[in-house]
């Protein structure tokens, strides 16, 4: 058993159990990942380690089902059958990422069942981004660009996580990303290309999108509860901050290229710490929207709850053939 002790803090006014952990133990694991070797799903962990690794996992994998449903509505949309294609086989990944991240999440001890029901209660979190409205195709080719450019700069460093299922799942995990920035980017290249109205579309969509692309990475450090624990374990290589600063000083340089404008007044190259300065997301906005007040929150989960009602019978026959086959094995 690997919990020495377990003592009482008070949360508000309700006790919760605090796990102190077998102080040898934690000293060895904490070695064991300063040395950069990864932990594996028989390993002893410290209890808060396993506990933050299912929030963040599980998050991320719901980010990926919930992100399907902006771009799933736009396939029959798309302009050409071309773009209909990309953009059936990148929803197609969504599902895919989400996959994996369920299937690291579960080796954690939690099943795909705890972590759903977590989300259609809306007690688990997915990203802030896909609580705002797609309002044109412009949008598509953005999302692409920013949304999938912002989570590739976070999750090239996940593929060094200290735990070794989610470092897995994310090498491929970002191999699709960087198709999903591309094709993205491409939609976005030949609409500022376009006809002014065109143009004017690709502007209307960085203006929109900017702002909560700056958000996916979270807080600001010195707001962000978890970072320095998750630093600490190596659960996160890099900061919120970090992580930021280098998606702008990245995408201004392909706005540039594209002839659009970022929409901050405060963006400006400073030479001294090689890169750009930039201006302060609305963070009271962040805040109301992770805590589901998002423009799209509501649609959101009730899509998911449909799809999983919808999708019960599915569920059942499933199970009534492993038994059936289960049944005829034991004959
Ligand atoms: N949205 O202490 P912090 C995709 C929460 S999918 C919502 O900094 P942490 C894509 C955070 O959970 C991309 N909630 O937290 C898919 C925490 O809440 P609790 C998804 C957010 O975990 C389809 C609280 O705020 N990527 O790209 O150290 C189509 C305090 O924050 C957000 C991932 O999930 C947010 N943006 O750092 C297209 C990457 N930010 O649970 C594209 C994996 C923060 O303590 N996740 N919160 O109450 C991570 O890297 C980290 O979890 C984060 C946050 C950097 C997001």
């Amino acid at each position: 058993m690997y919990v020495q002790e377990v003592k009482t803090a008070s949360l508000g006014d309700r006790p919760v159990p605090v796990v102190v952990e077998d102080p040898a133990r934690l000293a060895a694991f904490e070695a064991r990942v300063a040395a950069d070797e990864f932990v594996e799903p028989k390993d002893w962990m410290p209890e808060a380690y396993r506990k933050t690794l299912i929030r963040q996992i599980s998050q991320h994998a719901h980010s990926e089902i919930v992100g399907m449903l902006p771009e799933g509505n736009w396939i029959g949309r798309a302009p050409t059958l071309r773009r209909k294609a990309i953009l059936l086989a990148k929803v197609q990944d969504e599902a895919g990422h989400g996959l994996y991240l369920y299937c690291a999440a579960e080796t954690l001890g939690v099943s795909r069942d705890q972590m759903t029901q977590a989300l259609l209660a809306g007690k688990a979190k997915y990203s802030t981004i896909f609580n705002y409205p797609t309002l044109t195709w412009a949008d598509m080719g953005t999302i692409g660009w920013l949304v999938d450019g912002a989570a590739i700069m976070n999750q090239v460093p996940l593929q060094r996580t200290s735990y070794g299922p989610y470092a897995r799942a994310m090498v491929r995990v970002c191999k699709e990303e960087s198709f999903h920035q591309r094709q993205g980017y491409e939609a976005v290249m030949v609409l500022a290309a376009g006809t002014p109205e065109q143009k004017a579309m690709a502007q209307d969509a960085l203006d929109r999108w900017w702002w909560p692309s700056l958000m996916m990475f979270g807080p600001p450090d010195d707001q962000s509860p978890n970072s320095a624990q998750s630093m600490r374990w190596r659960i996160k290589r890099d900061t919120n901050d970090e992580l930021r600063q280098k998606f702008v000083d990245i995408t201004v340089p392909q706005a540039e290229a594209l002839g659009l404008k970022i929409p901050d007044p405060d963006l400006r190259w400073n030479e001294e710490k090689g890169g750009y300065d930039f201006g302060t997301p609305d963070w009271d906005e962040f805040f109301a929207v992770v805590s589901g007040e998002g423009p799209m929150a509501h649609e959101r989960l009730t899509a998911r709850r449909e799809a999983w009602d919808n999708g019960a019978w599915v569920r059942d026959a499933a199970m009534a053939h492993a038994d059936k086959r289960t049944a005829r094995v034991a004959a």
